[in-house]
């Protein structure tokens, strides 16, 4: 996927005070300019799925050289100098059948040369980021006391939209009610998720920078109160919300350094940072799990942390955060993103390289299932209904199958107790027309399960989202051709259907439709009931619109 070049920090501080080890015996030489370009070209387009170790994680080991010895015992080797120049740059230029995407439409033909003899090249080690780091980095821009005691605006705050406007580093806050854009402000580059307060006052987002900016909405307009950062790579935040905590605290996880920190949740203060480092779920050292999915429990005063490579989920109490408590869960590798089940008692998460969803129970702070999906799930949040023939049911998608997989999910509610045989197992599988699907969503009222497909290579695929009836799944499902609602010209490149919202009643489900690198993009509604379409939001400042967090079904983790 096209992303512009990332803000001056995160370049810096990973390109900046690298470790020195960067030649490696036997590979391609380097000039200090291409060393430098190819950090940033590694930061920008592969540390997400490679690692910036290169230790692989979604995406292969991409060290020079590796060995490694299975639990039976036996020995292999491999890595990027065996593979060499020539062969390195067919699998940048062209990708691979295991997942990985052509970088030949995005990177020059030097740029991929340059990168097929970086990567042979020892990695390089970036900066740890301390909490004096955070602390300088903080800024408190609007004191509490100077905010306002009541709200100052007319907008229906609960059905605002907070949208990621990727590659411009903004967030657009859009009203719901009337669909006008109603602020846009800068924010941390690309950021991956917006998460409110548990009032719905304040909206936090964190970009892929690091960077994290607390958004008040009692202002006339939006107003940005405070940021920090969180390191220089980033992906998930969320808030305190068990009663009595709720928005005490804000948690953020980081990709790098590999390690949560915990901040003041009405100023971002930086108050603790734990390191995520350690063995994985085999007994071997990682120097690099990084922090993906975080939630906060409503049963609890505790957040779920899902550390990626170790396949650890971690239960943080944050009742005495400095004689912190956590519990850490064995699951299995590389956890990803993940939601809770309809009673919000089980959060589901993909380990996305094994193929399986971990559910742990926030209860008893126990795993309370691995779960055999096919390959590569990618629930986002996932989705929660109550299936006619197996109740209640979580469904995610796959980047790597052409199915959405329905696990039967527990309760207590004696209305669903002769489904209990078939909890934890896999229900159903539905049929979808490719792999590549990100996103699943519904919503308590509605009886449709929308999924896409971006990442599919072919235009009648990524173009569009599939609705399943969930009162009768047998039905084939109904495509939607969102491209070609949006009234967008048709352009060289492909116009991704990305991520799915519900309005805060359930009628609407708004979808984004990435324009081509340069062209406009938009956010396509539509009626959730009729499944016709109802406004086209675009703007020329509507700039590769990505994720969209409704801010009461966020608040309320509505799913
Ligand atoms: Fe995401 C969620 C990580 C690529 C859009 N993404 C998440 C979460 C993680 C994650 C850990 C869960 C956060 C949480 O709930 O606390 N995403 C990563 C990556 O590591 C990866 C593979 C590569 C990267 O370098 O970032 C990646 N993600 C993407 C994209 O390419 C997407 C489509 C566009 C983009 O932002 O660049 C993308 N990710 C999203 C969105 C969510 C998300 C919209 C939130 C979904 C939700 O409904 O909660």
């Amino acid at each position: 996927m096209k992303r512009k070049s990332l803000g001056m920090f995160a370049v810096s501080a990973m390109v900046g005070a690298m470790g020195s080890a960067f030649a490696q015996e036997g590979a391609p030489a380097m000039t200090a300019a291409e060393k430098a370009q190819g950090a940033k070209i590694y930061f920008e387009r592969c540390a997400g799925c490679h690692g910036v170790l290169r230790k692989g994680a979604t995406g292969k080991n991409l060290e020079p050289a590796w060995k490694k010895t299975d639990k039976d015992g036996k020995v292999s080797e491999g890595g990027t100098l065996k593979l060499g120049t020539t062969r390195l740059e067919k699998v940048i230029a062209f990708g691979t059948d295991g997942g990985m995407v052509n970088y030949d439409d995005i990177l020059t033909k030097d740029e991929i040369n340059l990168m097929a003899r970086y990567i042979q090249n020892t990695p390089d080690v970036p900066p740890e980021f301390s909490l004096k780091d955070m602390k300088d980095s903080w800024k408190l821009i609007v004191p509490v006391k100077d905010r306002p005691t009541k709200q100052m605006n007319k907008i229906n705050l609960s059905n605002v939209f907070a949208t990621t406007l990727r590659d411009t580093g903004e967030l657009a806050l859009i009203d719901g009610d009337t669909k006008q854009i109603w602020h846009i402000l800068k924010t941390g580059y690309a950021v991956h998720i917006s998460r409110m307060s548990a009032s719905g006052r304040y909206v936090y987002t964190v970009g892929r920078d690091g960077l994290v900016t607390m958004i008040d909405l009692w202002f006339e307009k939006p107003t940005t109160v405070a940021s920090i950062r969180l390191g220089s790579d980033a992906r998930s935040v969320d808030v305190s919300k068990f009663k009595g905590y709720e928005d005490k605290y804000l948690v953020g996880g980081g990709y790098w350094p590999p390690q949560y920190s915990i901040m003041d949740g009405g100023t971002l203060e930086p108050l603790k940072i734990v390191s995520t480092r350690g063995a994985t779920v085999d007994g071997e050292y990682h120097p690099e799990p990084r922090v993906a999915s975080i939630v906060a429990s409503h049963i609890k005063p505790e957040w779920v942390v899902n550390v990626k490579e170790t396949g650890m989920i971690k239960l943080v109490d944050y009742s005495d955060i400095n004689n912190l408590k956590e519990t850490t869960i064995n699951s299995a590798k590389f956890l990803h993103d993940g939601g809770w089940d309809y009673t919000k008692r089980y959060f589901l998460v993909a380990a996305n390289a094994s193929h399986k969803v971990a559910a742990v129970d926030t209860k008893t702070g126990k795993l309370a299932a691995l779960v055999d999906t096919k390959k590569i799930p990618h629930p986002g949040r996932g989705a929660n209904f109550i299936h006619p023939q197996f109740g209640p049911v979580w469904a995610t998608g796959h980047l790597g199958d052409a199915v959405i997989t329905l696990i039967s999910t527990p309760t207590d509610d004696p209305k669903y107790a002769k489904y209990k045989q078939h909890n934890w197992k896999v229900v159903q599988e539905l049929k979808t027309a490719g792999a590549g699907n990100l996103f699943v969503k519904t919503h308590p009222k509605s009886s449709h399960l929308w999924a896409d497909m971006p990442m599919n290579p072919e235009r009648e695929n990524a173009e569009v989202n599939y609705v399943y009836d969930i009162k009768d799944l047998s039905k084939p499902p109904v495509r939607i051709d969102v491209a070609k609602d949006s009234g967008l010209p048709v352009t060289k490149a492909l116009r991704r259907a990305v991520h799915q919202e519900y309005s805060k009643d359930g009628s609407e489900v708004w979808i984004s439709l990435w324009g081509g690198k340069t062209d406009q993009s938009a956010i396509v509604v539509y009626d959730d009931k009729t499944l016709k379409l109802k406004k086209v939001i675009t703007d020329p400042k509507m700039i590769t619109p990505t994720g969209k967090f409704n801010v009461y079904n966020t608040m309320k983790d509505i799913f």
